[in-house]
């Protein structure tokens, strides 16, 4: 499904086909009205008032959950460029490989994952950092005290959704369709998390990172986090990490989680928290929203497909495997030329891609591609190669990335239960004329 520009809201339930209710159900999906009035009433009519830029007079003569029209005129999707919507409530949407072409991701070519629903006040004059738990000097910052006491750096970041790839899992996995495109480098302008964290002090009991942020559990409840993970301290100091105040040159997208953020390269995005309001450091792994369970988990040992795996049998993802993208030609494409370039983005974890090799006859011939250095640690690494195909007719062109450990990206899925880590290659259609 194709993005559409939203619709102002009173146009939208006055021409909806099936009357304000099907406007209604549009809206809000599958959520009883008594519950949207509940989360409503939970933001209460600050947060409502901040969100439309002003306080609201007659707010006594508002009928009980009346969205504000200047809301629905702006869309949470909005300075969103040809993104593939999977999810509405909450906001999924994933970047089509083509558009992944740039070096520096634009902001709106940066896959949006929502586990909860975005939070009604984004402003960075009065945004708050809180790092506490096990340190020395529990810290409280606001978004000027970042950029005046830490050495303010920008770098291109991989963020990249530990479940992209699942659509083409088999058995099927349940979650977000991901196929290719929950991926994005951005150029991201913050501070390093190690520099906060040793201004803390960080205690020797401390081991585990728990990130919160001020987004809204689906439910509405205030008691209740859509997602809150966290990490080893020894990845957290990793000097690549940055607390975020601005992507690409300017502010960071509301979707992609303004004011502050971490951005943590080459482990799964959700340890990449959005909106981030705290920074609590740990004795323990952390247990928090989407820590526990099977959530970010795979089993610790190899699997046949389908199989039911105890929970006490999941492992915490760490660093996401080599993986690599064919950006340019687009796939389906039919060539007038036999010979052309392919190139695309590869990018490894925690460490770099040492190779990318072509083939376009299913892996039986490979050629290696000239492949550039990553801009910094942390980011993807542009890769192009000229391709002459022998004759008219239907080609898969095949890429296949190997890290500096020798670590190659395999043909097939290693399966797991959720849906995770599918580095498999990724193929694309060309015919020639
Ligand atoms: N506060 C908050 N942070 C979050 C999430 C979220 O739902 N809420 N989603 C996480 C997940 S699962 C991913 S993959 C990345 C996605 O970042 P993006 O939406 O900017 O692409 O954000 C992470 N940080
Ligand atoms: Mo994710």
């Amino acid at each position: 499904m194709a993005y559409k520009r939203p619709t102002p809201i009173t146009r939208f339930y006055h021409d909806h086909p099936h009357g304000p209710e099907g406007a209604e159900k549009d809206l809000f999906g599958r959520v009883a009205n008594s519950d949207r009035r509940g989360f409503l009433k939970n933001m209460g009519l600050a947060a409502l008032g901040t969100m439309v830029g002003a306080a609201i007079p007659y707010h006594r003569n508002m009928p009980a959950g009346l969205i504000p029209a200047a809301l629905a005129q702006s869309s949470v999707l909005d300075g969103k460029d040809g993104l593939t919507l999977l999810n509405d409530r909450p906001l999924n949407a994933e970047t089509p490989a083509h558009l992944l072409d740039d070096e520096v991701t634009p902001k709106g070519r940066h896959f949006v994952r929502n586990n909860g629903l975005p939070p009604a006040d984004m402003n960075p004059d009065t945004w708050q950092l809180t790092i506490d738990g096990f340190v020395d000097r529990p810290l409280t910052l606001s978004i000027a005290d970042l950029r005046q006491q830490f050495e303010v750096v920008t770098s291109r970041l991989v963020i990249e959704c530990g479940g992209n790839g699942r659509a083409m899992f088999n058995p099927p996995a349940r979650g977000n369709q991901w196929t290719y495109g929950a991926v994005g480098c951005s150029e991201w302008t913050g501070v390093r998390l190690s520099d906060v964290l040793k201004a803390a002090g960080i205690q020797d009991n401390a081991v585990y990172t728990a990130h919160e942020g001020s987004d809204i559990h689906l439910s509405g409840k205030s008691d209740k986090m859509p997602i809150s993970r966290g990490m080893p301290v020894s990845k957290a100091m990793d000097d690549a990490n940055l607390i975020a105040f601005g992507q690409n040159g300017g502010d960071i997208h509301p979707m992609n989680g303004a004011p502050l953020r971490l951005v943590v390269p080459g482990w799964p995005g959700s340890c990449s928290q959005k909106w981030l309001t705290r920074i609590w450091l740990r004795d323990q792994v952390h247990d928090g929203a989407k820590m526990t369970g099977t959530s970010y988990r795979v089993p610790e040992y190899p699997v046949a497909p389908g199989t039911r795996v105890p929970k006490e049998d999941f492992k915490i993802i760490e660093a996401m495997p080599v993986k690599s993208l064919i950006t340019s030609p687009e796939t389906g494409q039919a060539n007038a030329e036999r010979s052309f370039e392919v190139r695309g983005q590869a990018w490894a974890g925690d460490t770099t891609v040492d190779a990318v090799d072509i083939s376009y006859d299913f892996g039986a011939t490979w050629q290696r591609a000239d492949l550039s250095a990553p801009a910094n640690k942390g980011a993807w690494q542009r890769w192009r190669t000229t391709v002459a195909l022998p004759e008219a007719g239907y080609y898969e062109i095949w890429a296949r990335a190997t890290d500096a450990n020798g670590r190659m990206q395999p043909f097939a899925i290693d399966w797991n239960p959720k849906g995770y880590l599918n580095n498999s290659f990724h193929r694309i259609a060309v015919t020639v004329a």
